[in-house]
């Protein structure tokens, strides 16, 4: 099931997702600290709270992503960005595209990105849903409702939660911990929407894991691309993108 979420701002919620200094616990201070980096409007009124503060994605990032997703393929109208959290990346997909949709299973999420784009001024842009997309794997109705009947998606973005900061402290992160699917699951329930995904994984993922899967789904001579994204020159991420349209060899094919 996947349920339209409309967000009405009020005293209650400005009080509950705006954010103050004092309000954040020494585990996340260090994200705090680099509010600007989050969104670069932070102060001009950015719903947050503390588990987002470490799982959304820097803006300069968000930017990237969606530039290089564009140039790749200009007929790219509809992105889908599931577990939008905050917003990070639902915000520049709205603004570098016709339609951005952002689905998330927490309500708390759902409102930090519809009001963190009404700060972007994207809003008019996006849609968002409630949807637990763990039902994917194990619902056969899961794919017939408005989302996917009434929106021809193009690409499908995700940057799903890693279980926290603790990641970074793994040699190497098993992408079967990957929440809620691990990653062959979550691919399949992406691929029977479209063929062009791109996923936003720990730096320190297990690359022959995505070879394997993507070899195992798409066939023998399947490939992906990984890119390496820094900021401030520290490697913050790695984004994974299948798809032809991302493979070097097709750059200017995709041309309007
Ligand atoms: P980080 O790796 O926890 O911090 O988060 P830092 O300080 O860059 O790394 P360190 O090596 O110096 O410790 C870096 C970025 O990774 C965050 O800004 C998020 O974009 C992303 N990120 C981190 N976590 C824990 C998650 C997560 O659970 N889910 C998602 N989707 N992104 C995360």
């Amino acid at each position: 099931m996947a349920e339209k979420f409309e967000f009405v701002r009020t005293e209650d919620t400005d009080e509950r997702f705006l954010l103050r200094n004092e309000d954040v616990s020494a585990e996340v201070q260090k994200y705090f600290r680099r509010k600007l980096a989050l969104f670069r409007y932070f102060n001009e009124g950015i719903y947050m709270t503390h588990e987002l503060l470490f799982s959304v994605t820097p803006e300069a990032v968000a930017v990237f992503i969606a530039k290089f997703v564009k140039s790749c393929n200009p007929n790219i109208k509809t992105v889908l960005d599931v577990f939008c959290g905050g917003g990070g990346n639902t915000i520049q997909f709205g603004k570098y595209f016709e339609k951005a949709i952002g689905v998330d299973i927490s309500e708390d999420n759902l409102t930090c990105t519809a009001r963190n784009c009404q700060v972007y001024q994207v809003d008019q842009h996006v849609e968002l849903y409630k949807c637990d997309w763990s039902m994917a794997s194990v619902d056969q109705d899961f794919y017939s409702n408005d989302l996917f009947t009434k929106n021809r998606i193009d690409f499908i973005f995700a940057s799903p939660p890693w279980g926290g900061p603790s990641y970074g402290a793994l040699e190497t992160f098993d992408l079967d911990h990957l929440l809620p699917l691990k990653l062959e699951e979550l691919l399949k329930s992406f691929f029977r929407v479209t063929s062009n995904v791109g996923l936003f994984l720990p730096k320190n993922s297990n690359v022959e894991q995505i070879s394997s899967v993507t070899k195992k789904l798409l066939g023998d001579d399947a490939v992906c691309r990984i890119i390496y994204t820094k900021q401030s020159g520290h490697v913050k991420a790695m984004t994974v993108f299948w798809g032809d349209c991302f493979m070097p060899q097709n750059y200017g094919n995709y041309e309007n």
